[in-house]
């Protein structure tokens, strides 16, 4: 299979495009990717050399180009995306751009060019704060932050173009990730980061918040399961089932780097802030998937990664990184 994926240049992208390549030799993957902040070229750089594979440098809102790179393709797998919740809130524009308006051409260029499979990444933030039980996919969606609200509106697109014009759309709605190549204004990577710096970990409001944390390799896996295998125009939530609070997470990163919980620096809330998260994943898991990485295992695997990998990390922690994270973080 030839696909597209977009945003490869990422972190579930670039461990996405691994596990296609380690797992079906016979796949090529051109990758669409602007580099944003987010989008480093390290993160593929082990690829970067192989004939299956090819990079394109460019925006997922630019007709011209989306027609060129999904030329000869069978599926589009289309993960770029603005992605922090954080970044939203200080400033939309560049979230609804991309998330919504380059997913609609993406869509367009699909339709236009009969692609057989439109995996569509979304999150499990559109259905909203979970107060009790677990999401499944015929619930309402109910955003509550501009990231969220601009991934509900792509993934109503996206379902909007199979119902009205019959492309083959599937969405995948994806849990918290965590794991290698993340870049780290993500509160696992920020605050392992922060850690081996001995620098505060400013953990948001009480730090009661619950996640349901899914290893990146078990997300890449399901992408690639819903990508073969996925019913044309369903969702798939992408559930690791393992819901904890913040505040516990964060005490677990400190005893694996052996830190005290005196660097915890509790700090003002994020505004909108969603209590809980939860995912039904059974109808993901009838199709033939289950997380393969235990939670424990992963954070430790996870927190190991980020030790030895700072050559990866030291420099996006400089320049424009320093600038957002003092806006972000200063007089908290
Ligand atoms: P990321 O921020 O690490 O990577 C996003 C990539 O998209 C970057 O390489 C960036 O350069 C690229 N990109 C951004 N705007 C672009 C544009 N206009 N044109 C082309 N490329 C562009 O994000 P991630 O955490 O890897 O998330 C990937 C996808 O998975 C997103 O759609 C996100 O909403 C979704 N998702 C993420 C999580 C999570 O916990 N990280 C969970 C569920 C779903
Ligand atoms: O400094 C921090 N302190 C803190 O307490 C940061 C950055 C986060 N947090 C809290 C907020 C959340 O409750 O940690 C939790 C996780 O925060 P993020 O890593 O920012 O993730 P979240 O907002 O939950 O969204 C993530 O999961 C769903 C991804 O960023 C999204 O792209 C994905 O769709």
């Amino acid at each position: 299979m030839k696909l597209l994926v977009t945003g490869g240049a990422g972190f579930i992208g670039s461990n996405f495009i691994r596990h296609v390549l380690e797992t079906h030799p016979e796949d090529r993957v051109v990758n669409l990717d602007t580099l944003t902040y987010a989008g480093n070229l390290e993160n593929v750089r082990d690829v970067e050399g192989d004939p299956r594979y090819r990079f394109v440098h460019g925006d997922v809102g630019d007709p011209r180009l989306v027609r060129e790179a999904m030329g000869g393709v069978d599926a589009v797998v289309h993960l770029a995306a603005e992605s922090h919740v954080d970044r939203a809130n200080l400033a939309a524009g560049e979230f609804l751009r991309t998330n919504v308006g380059g997913t609609g051409t993406l869509l367009d260029a699909a339709r236009e060019l009969r692609i057989a499979r439109f995996v569509q990444v979304s999150t499990d933030e559109v259905y909203g704060s979970m107060a009790a039980g677990a999401a499944r996919e015929s619930d309402p969606l109910n955003p509550s932050n501009p990231y969220s609200a601009s991934k509900a509106a792509a993934d109503l697109l996206a379902r909007a173009y199979w119902i009205t014009h019959r492309l083959p759309v599937v969405v995948t709605r994806g849990a918290n990730t965590f794991g290698p190549y993340q870049y780290p204004e993500k509160v696992i990577p920020l605050f392992v980061t922060n850690a081996l710096e001995n620098r505060p970990l400013p953990l948001y409001g009480d730090g009661r918040q619950v996640r349901d944390w899914l290893y990146v390799l078990d997300h890449c896996a399901a992408i690639d399961l819903v990508l073969r295998h996925g019913g044309d125009g369903e969702i798939y939530n992408i559930g690791g089932g393992t819901g904890i609070e913040n505040r516990e997470l964060t005490r677990r990163i400190l005893r694996l780097l052996g830190k005290p919980e005196s660097l915890i620096q509790p700090v003002t809330d994020r505004p909108g802030h969603d209590r809980r998260y939860a995912l039904d994943a059974s109808k993901l898991r009838a199709l033939g998937w289950a997380p393969r990485h235990s939670f424990e295992q992963a954070l430790e695997t996870t927190v190991g990664w980020y030790r030895t990998h700072e050559a990866w990390w030291r420099p996006l922690r400089s320049g424009l990184f320093t600038q957002y994270y003092d806006r972000q973080y200063t007089n908290r």
